[in-house]
């Protein structure tokens, strides 16, 4: 598998799936999520609306995944994963290391060989991004998956230099 980090905006990759810093309402909110429905347009909110009056009645749980179409977006699926919050008190590395896995799993099942994933949980979720770096390098790098090119898109420049110090 060849992992690379990037600079960007999640939304600008031209990759089968870009995975969405999701909450379990699956209906939208800020950061990666907002700009991926805002992106991608009212396609993706439909399939979510779907899969919330079917698979998901009480909304996608915290570490799960779930795929729908990128709407306008250059990729051809978004998987959506919902980060744990952050906790000082409670260890909740075991959920995030979870999403990264479920979000491969899911690419695998789809047929995607390229997936850009975003620093999830490191913005509204709070959580530090050192560890984040962490934990999203090494699940990934210890993925049973078919996935063969995986991209750690960065938002800012600290993130960037976070990620490469870890990598
Ligand atoms: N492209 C790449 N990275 C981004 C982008 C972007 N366009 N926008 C933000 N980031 P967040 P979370 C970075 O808050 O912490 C939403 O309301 C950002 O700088 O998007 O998992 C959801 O609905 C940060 O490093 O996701 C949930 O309620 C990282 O992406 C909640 O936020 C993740 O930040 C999820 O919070």
């Amino acid at each position: 598998m060849k992992l690379t980090l990037v600079r960007d905006d999640i939304t600008e990759q031209r990759v089968d799936a870009v995975v969405n810093a999701a909450n379990s309402s699956l209906m939208g909110g800020g950061g990666v999520d907002g700009a991926i429905h805002r992106r991608g347009g009212p396609e993706i909110l439909e399939e979510c609306r779907k899969l919330r009056a079917s698979r998901y009645g009480k909304g996608l749980p915290t570490g799960q995944a779930v795929a729908t179409t990128a709407g306008r977006l250059p990729a051809r699926w978004v998987i959506h994963t919902v980060g744990p919050v952050h906790s000082r008190s409670e260890d909740r590395s075991a959920l995030l290391a979870s999403c990264y896995r479920e979000s491969l799993r899911v690419a695998d099942s789809l047929g995607a060989t390229s997936v850009a994933f975003p620093a999830i949980s490191t913005g509204i979720f709070g959580w530090p991004m050192d560890d984040a770096a962490m934990i999203a390098l090494e699940t990934v790098r210890q993925a049973d998956t078919t996935v063969e090119d995986v991209r750690f898109v960065l938002f800012d420049e600290d993130a960037y230099a976070v990620f490469e110090a870890r990598l």
